[in-house]
């Protein structure tokens, strides 16, 4: 049984956006859309019953509309982490000002720790923290001995050798059910095969990126056959565009922090 949320955290993309990180070679995003698939992707949230509270940007962090790099709720608890990219490490203290009100007093990844949300996929019964250029061994046992503490068990993955990977969730994601959607090139690591791994084809592998929303799975538009797939397996799939926002790396889930709250 997955959590199921009540509330999430966004941040606009803001005119600075277009110099954030980037490895896509896609080309600039264009501003006025990336603001329009935000506030389209908010408002699905909004109709799955979310509460949201969107913040707006801080042109000192282009990257900033990423948030969930900044923070990791899993088991009840917050974790704020430290960006391992240097020009996303700021992006941190709205976060934690803006989670405050259910999480007082969240547990913070310590020097020489790093550590980026999007690197941790959490399922029913572990949770998945992934090695990658972002995420260090330190940062990952960081994070594994809080959540050992909260009496949730955890298991470090190393993808930082497949290409174009940026974070583990770029290449798999909870689906529910002990599914997890898989880009085929991370589809053999030995901590997935506990899993049914539902294969996203090669072409549409960015769409492997999604994320399940209480009754519903957020998933990138214009990958048509993993729309189809997850609809199969009766996962009524809601479709968002992202394109600007696959421009500059992120996918779906980096666009929110999703979590359940009080107040
Ligand atoms: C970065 O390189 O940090 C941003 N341009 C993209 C971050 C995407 N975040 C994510 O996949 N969780």
């Amino acid at each position: 049984m997955s959590t199921r949320f009540t509330r999430a955290l966004l941040r606009r993309p803001g005119q600075s956006f277009a110099a954030g990180l980037t490895t896509s070679g896609e080309g600039a995003p264009d501003q006025g859309r990336a603001l329009a698939q935000h506030a389209a992707y908010a408002e699905a949230l909004a109709s799955l019953g979310l509460s949201l509270t969107v913040l707006e940007a801080d042109e000192g962090f282009p990257d900033g509309v990423f948030v969930e790099d900044t923070a990791v709720v899993a088991a009840g608890a917050a974790m704020i982490t430290r960006p391992g990219a240097p020009s996303r490490a700021g992006e941190t203290a709205v976060i934690a000002q803006a989670l405050s009100g259910v999480f007082p007093n969240p547990a913070r990844i310590a020097t020489p720790g790093t550590l980026d949300g999007g690197d941790v996929c959490e399922t029913d019964d572990i949770v998945l923290i992934g090695l990658s250029e972002r995420t260090n061994v330190e940062g990952a046992r960081q994070l594994a001995a809080h959540l050992a503490a909260l009496g949730r068990p955890s298991e470090v993955v190393d993808a930082l050798g497949v290409e174009g990977l940026l974070h583990l969730k770029s290449g798999i994601s909870y689906l529910g059910d002990g599914r997890l959607a898989v880009d085929p090139r991370v589809a053999h690591l030995p901590a997935f095969a506990r899993f049914e791994r539902v294969r996203v084809d090669l072409q549409e592998a960015y769409a492997a990126n999604c994320v399940r929303v209480n009754d519903r799975v957020l998933v990138a538009k214009g990958y048509p056959r993993f729309a189809e797939r997850l609809d199969r397996l009766g996962y009524r799939p809601l479709l968002l565009d992202v394109s600007e926002f696959r421009k500059m790396d992120g996918g779906l889930s980096c666009l929110s922090i999703r979590y359940a709250g009080v107040g």
